[in-house]
């Protein structure tokens, strides 16, 4: 495979996990996850920003963009299911590491919405790829490759979505 061929399909296998993990700025809302409940140093545990609407709409939707991948590429995924169960573990990972980050923020006593550069660009990649690691697998090649493009997608979407009036912050 050459190197343009590999990185592209680096960036393809990835996408339902950065739709996932961009999602709940349009799906999110309602009941936070943590119930409004805080942790022993009386901070909240994950705060406003993570709903159960946002996690479980961004489930859904990096699922979705699976299902429509396998039906664009399906000998990348060898059949459907693999493909959806691929997705699901992207989109499940890429919002779990999201949590996890902002359970740290919170310990950090930064409130909702502060930036915590690395960990918001990098922490829901991480844990994307761990879960979806034992389905299909990448080249260390290539998991370098998104580890290094990933921020800067990030940045540019999350630009977009506060140009767009979704966020109020363009972080
Ligand atoms: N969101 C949500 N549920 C989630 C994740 C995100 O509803 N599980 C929505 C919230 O409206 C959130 C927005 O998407 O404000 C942007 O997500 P993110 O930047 O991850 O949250 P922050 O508001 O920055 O909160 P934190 O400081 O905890 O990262
Ligand atoms: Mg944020
Ligand atoms: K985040």
């Amino acid at each position: 495979m050459g190197l343009l061929s590999s990185l592209l399909w680096a960036f393809w296998y990835i996408l339902p996990a950065y739709f996932a993990n961009a999602s709940p700025v349009l799906v999110g809302g309602g009941r936070p996850i943590d119930g409004g409940r805080t942790w022993r140093d009386g901070r909240r545990l994950f705060g406003d920003g993570k709903t159960w609407r946002g996690f479980i709409g961004g489930v859904s939707i990096g699922t979705l963009v699976g299902i429509v991948q396998y039906h664009i590429t399906p000998s990348f995924y060898g059949d459907l299911r693999t493909a959806v169960l691929l997705a699901f573990l992207l989109s499940f990972g890429a919002l779990l590491g999201d949590l996890i980050g902002s359970f740290f923020k919170r310990r950090a006593n930064l409130p909702r919405g502060a930036p915590a550069i690395g960990l918001d660009q990098l922490g829901f990649l991480i844990t994307a790829l761990a879960l979806a690691y034992p389905v299909k697998t990448l080249s260390s090649g290539q998991i370098i490759f998104l580890l290094v493009v990933s921020p800067f997608i990030h940045w540019g979407a999350n630009y977009f979505a506060y140009k767009m009036g979704w966020k109020s912050v363009p972080w």
